[in-house]
């Protein structure tokens, strides 16, 4: 039954994986500065070195899938051929979305023009129309179809592993099953990329925890009028914790997939609220331009690499943003697996390239032109609060100005909670999973398991609001942590290509 802890715990993964997050959030705490200096050397030599790698990849990823899924091999099922699709599309839709983004999407569609607009990228003058554009359109293209090309390559090698090629566990090495088979040797090799799993997790998860908390405290001390604290912070950990901790428990389609349609629906009602309640048309029209530019232009923001004027924006905006698409990517493609039984490989790539843009556009769309709307109107002073105070406070601010300001900014942190608890909850699914012992189709790792990552992926977030400067820790970790991934990536294409079925059965 659940509570046998031998049968299904995989303690050679289960012992590392609780190990590497001490070993990770230890050190943090312990001697903060010493870690930041490390890991943001790490950074300045990934970025300059090897940053094309990344942008490449992300050029191969497009390229690979959009071949699998506008070729013969896009209609290969998930399961048996007459398998149904195990969850209806609205669920499914909510739980991929909410798998692959949470409230670091919200806290960057409000406020990342607001980083471009006085230094637009490409050269373009501040104040002109292109700078505007540029500026209202690039966060589009870091959560567009390319992006989301990232986590559809492990999604469709996991999946494909663990479907049709009869792979026995839920795990990252799942991707490459059968590719290493020296049984010695393709064990160690396997629990070295299940272990690097856990770190690219963790550096990914405290980096969305690290950038949401400060603004859902915020947002809620403003509400209530009472100034943020350290004990705030902390509280609303908790409660991210205790939710994610309910919903972990009550399993798949009980508690998870409840908490993602409820998500996604509540998110829904209070982007329709902005824009209505809002300065309709403007956010009309401006999400209109900024998505035909970025369409326009996404091939020359791919290839963009600022070779001559060496600003600093592609390190520091696409390929971070990359990194962190990249660390979250094995989370993404477990749990999607997971889910998208019956489906084909078709589904799951446009599934995440249709409706996981549009999704993210949608928040882009409303949130930061109402933000730049509140700016630009002298309504509330974004950039300098952005400035002088924080992101979060600024963030707090737009929401403020909204009518029922007080209340919207209670609802506001109400979202981002449940985004938090949602997103989480496919993180400590997918490393419940990945320390079973087994996970046969269908079948979902023990409770207490799930339950168990869910608390003990409170301990990272803990510690980086503890420390000083912990939120550039955790995005300098990202880059660090998303290395190795990009090379398992191209180890997972090369498996596919050799275990693609040369003729299709009915073909
Ligand atoms: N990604 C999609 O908090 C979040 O939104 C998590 C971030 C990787 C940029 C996902």
């Amino acid at each position: 039954m659940e509570n046998n802890f031998k049968r299904s715990i995989d303690t050679a993964i289960f012992i590392p994986a609780a190990l590497i997050l001490l070993a990770v959030s230890v050190p943090i705490l312990v001697w903060p500065e010493m870690a930041g200096q490390q890991i943001a050397g790490m950074y300045d030599w990934i970025t300059e070195n090897l940053g094309l790698l990344y942008q490449w990849g992300v050029i191969g990823a497009l390229l690979f899938l959009s071949w699998v899924a506008f070729g013969r091999h896009g209609s290969i099922r998930l399961g048996s051929d007459s398998q149904k699709p195990e969850f209806g599309n609205y669920a499914w839709i909510s739980m991929l979305f909410c798998a692959g983004v949470g409230a670091g999407l919200i806290y960057w569609a409000t406020i990342e023009w607001s980083h471009y607009i006085e230094h637009p990228p490409m050269d373009a003058v501040p104040g002109s129309e292109e700078g505007r554009l540029l500026a209202v359109s690039y966060g589009m293209f870091h959560w567009g179809p390319l992006a989301w090309a990232i986590y559809a390559l492990p999604t469709v090698a996991i999946s494909y592993q663990y479907y049709v090629r009869g792979a026995s566990s839920l795990r990252l090495s799942t991707g490459c099953h059968g590719l290493i088979s020296h049984p010695g040797r393709a064990k160690l090799l396997a629990r070295i990329i299940d272990s690097l799993f856990v770190i690219s997790l963790l550096a990914g998860a405290g980096t969305s925890i690290g950038l949401s908390i400060p603004m859902i405290s915020a947002s809620i001390a403003d509400s209530v009028g009472a100034t943020r604290s350290l004990t705030m912070d902390i509280a609303v950990v908790c409660t991210c914790i205790g939710l994610l901790s309910i919903a972990a428990y009550s399993g798949l389609s009980k508690g998870i997939s409840k908490l993602a349609s409820f998500n996604v629906g509540l998110a829904f009602v209070f982007l329709m609220f902005i824009l209505l309640t809002g300065p309709t048309k403007f956010i009309l029209r401006q999400g209109t331009e900024s998505l035909g530019f970025m369409l326009q232009n996404s091939l020359r923001m791919l290839t963009y690499t600022d070779a001559v004027k060496r600003s600093g924006f592609v390190e520091n905006w696409t390929i971070f943003y990359w990194a962190w698409w990249i660390a979250y990517g094995p989370i993404v493609g477990i749990f999607v697996t997971r889910i998208s039984r019956g489906r084909t490989l078709r589904d799951l790539i446009l599934g995440m390239a249709v409706f996981g843009s549009l999704g993210a556009w949608i928040f882009y769309i409303i949130l930061g032109n109402y933000a730049y709307y509140v700016d630009m109107h002298h309504l509330v002073p974004v950039r300098q609060i952005v400035h002088d105070a924080s992101t979060g406070q600024a963030i707090s601010a737009v929401m403020g100005s909204l009518p029922f300001g007080n209340v919207m900014r209670g609802v506001f942190a109400l979202i981002a909670i449940i985004f938090i608890a949602a997103t989480y909850n496919s993180k400590a699914y997918a490393l419940a999973a990945c320390t079973s012992v087994e996970l046969s189709v269908g079948e979902d790792p023990s409770r207490w398991n799930r339950v168990f990552w869910a608390v003990a992926l409170g301990l990272l977030p803990i510690a980086l609001i503890l420390v000083n400067g912990g939120i550039k820790i955790a995005m300098s970790a990202v880059l660090v942590a998303s290395l190795p991934l990009l090379f398992l990536s191209g180890m997972m294409v090369y498996n596919l290509l050799k275990t693609f079925p040369q003729k299709l059965p009915g073909a």
